[in-house]
């Protein structure tokens, strides 16, 4: 694999409205972002990717951008930013934006424009359709719920597609002159030190034509069809892909790293690889298990083996083809400890477990933030208290499913896109030092219990501390080529709940070894153990090479062969 600046980097997500507020309206903002850059590097992160912070309605809380160009001042402005780039320019850090261009606001001026003139010119830049026999255009449903299309208000029969909520109308890439405003927009922040994009839904730029009458079969009852059954049809991306790619992304020399749902495994390469379209892309193959067409009310939770089996097919699939990007959590699902970790295992010591095998991976390791501490899910009593606009649409499918309340609302707890969303817990004053104000959503009350920065900074022993011996340990001179560059490959891949995997690099061979369980366990080794390069335990019990690893234990070994 050819070397790039940011391999063997580390990078973290903010959702600045959770991050850090600085002015007390009870809504984080760039300056919070600015003020804890050097919590950041401390830890040894390099990169910063900062969730959407543009002019905006809110309506999915900044993926819906009413003006591109401008920061939305509940975030702050535009000279924020810059100062932002500036600030981590000194740390030798670097900050990608999120790019949505699937769709915008509609309250961004081009579609206000198009909704008084359905038929002009400003149309074009969104799928305006016809309906059929005094019905919507075709049975695609969005993603938020209900039809994907609503009636152009003072119109008799005509619709704009939304394959996410109705204020987030769909840009029509098949038109050029939309392409070009997007990659004028995307070059204006490179030009002025964004170090790239992070991209959203962009599987969804690409539909399957024509879009009138083209239904497909009923996934629900309501006689509609998700609408990714569309993505999997649609044919041509990677002529808008690769086009992006080479009037912005590769000029500039900058970073990318798509949020590529439903992509054919074999495409890999057109992706990721040498002349991919993105830099990298994430690997979403753990948060894909049990979905269901249905709704959330229908889905299976992932189990210990799955969540090992499904990160070995990810890394066999992009191999040494590419970098893929490595999560456990992120703004849009529940925290990972609390998803992958069974309940009555969690535990300082299984939070560092699922940190091990998220970071000895082949890949760039993206920190959501507050994983670094641990934050755990935020359950709810009522939907009342719920803001995420997918939760609630989920919670009324369940209803209608049959479902009571109380299952409804367990259901929604487990999946709800708040749970990440909670405000950021730096230390054990009011609001966990989140704000002085109300916070926007709800603090998780463990902030007192030990989850927060300040009592973990102090704790030799914290999972924050943890984090920062991973983090180290990938950038140690002496084990980083292997780590980054180094083959992976499962060992024992038939015992269930072990994960255990080598990273084999230029004359070293290291092996990561977690027991994903309870229960303690003994292996035996293929060789000796040269060295232990870091434990989630105090000790190491090992008689030759036999180890027996305790309950959630994680270690990486230096091996002798
Ligand atoms: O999420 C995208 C998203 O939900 C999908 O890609 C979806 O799984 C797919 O389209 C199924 O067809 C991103 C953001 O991360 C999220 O916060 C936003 O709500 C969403 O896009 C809309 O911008």
């Amino acid at each position: 694999m050819e070397k790039k600046w940011w391999h063997g980097k580390v990078a973290y997500q903010i959702y600045p409205k959770s991050f850090y507020d600085t002015t007390g309206n009870g809504i984080g903002d760039i300056k919070g972002v600015t003020k804890k850059l050097d919590y950041l590097k401390d830890m040894g992160i390099d990169l910063i990717w900062i969730s959407p912070c543009f002019v905006s309605p809110l309506a999915d809380e900044g993926y819906d951008i009413a003006d591109y160009y401008k920061l939305d001042p509940r975030f702050g402005t535009n000279e924020d930013m810059f100062e932002l780039f500036a600030e981590a320019k000194k740390r030798g850090m670097y900050v990608i934006l999120d790019l949505v261009v699937n769709h915008c606001s509609d309250e961004h001026e081009e579609f206000q424009k198009a909704l008084k003139d359905p038929y002009g010119p400003s149309a074009k830049h969104f799928y305006f359709e016809k309906g059929v026999d005094g019905h919507e255009p075709n049975n695609w449903r969005s993603c938020f719920g209900g039809s994907a299309w609503t009636k152009v208000p003072g119109t008799e029969d005509l619709y704009y597609l939304h394959i996410f909520h109705r204020k987030q109308p769909d840009l029509n890439w098949e038109n050029p002159e939309t392409r070009e405003r997007i990659y004028k927009m995307i070059n204006w922040w490179l030009d002025r030190g964004a170090a790239g994009f992070r991209i959203d839904a962009i599987m969804n730029i690409k539909k399957d034509l024509p879009l009138r009458g083209n239904n497909y079969p009923a996934d629900r009852d309501d006689g509609m069809v998700t609408s990714a059954t569309m993505i999997h049809k649609a044919k041509g991306i990677g002529v808008f892909l690769g086009e992006m790619r080479d009037k912005t992304f590769k000029p500039h020399g900058s970073f990318s790293v798509g949020e590529v749902f439903d992509a054919d495994p074999n495409q890999i390469n057109e992706f990721i690889g040498e002349n991919g379209y993105f830099s990298s892309m994430f690997d979403f193959n753990e948060t894909n298990i049990g979905k269901d067409n249905r709704g959330w009310y229908a889905r299976k939770q992932c189990t210990p083996d799955q969540y090992r089996d499904a990160v070995y097919a990810a890394q066999k699939n992009a191999g040494d083809v590419g970098m893929m990007s490595i999560i456990i959590e992120n703004h849009d699902e529940p925290r990972g400890v609390s998803y992958y970790i069974p309940a009555e295992d969690l535990s300082d010591t299984s939070k560092k477990f699922l940190a091990t095998m998220q970071f000895m991976q082949k890949g760039f390791p993206f920190i959501y933030q507050g994983q670094e501490i641990g934050m755990e899910d935020c359950p709810v009593k009522s939907v009342d208290e719920i803001d995420d606009i997918s939760a609630i649409d989920e919670y009324h499918v369940a209803r209608k499913a049959g479902l009571t309340d109380e299952e409804a609302i367990k259901v929604v707890n487990i999946y709800s896109r708040d749970n990440a969303r909670t405000p950021v817990q730096w230390d054990e004053s009011e609001n966990a030092g989140f704000t002085t104000g109300k916070p926007w959503l709800h603090v998780n009350p463990n902030y007192k219990k030990g989850i927060n920065v300040a009592a973990q900074e102090k704790d030799p022993d914290s999972v924050l501390s943890y984090y920062k011996k991973l983090i180290a340990l990938r950038k140690n001179p002496e084990y980083q080529d292997t780590l980054v560059y180094g083959a992976f490959e499962p060992l024992l891949a038939d015992e269930s709940r072990l994960m255990a995997f080598w990273r084999r690099g230029k004359g070293q061979n290291l092996l990561v070894l977690g027991n994903f369980r309870r229960e303690e366990r003994t292996i035996e080794l293929p060789a000796d153990i040269r060295k232990v390069l870091l434990n989630n335990l105090p000790e190491l019990s090992a008689d030759g090479r036999k180890v027996t690893l305790q309950g959630y234990q994680a270690v990486v070994l230096e091996m002798a062969e």
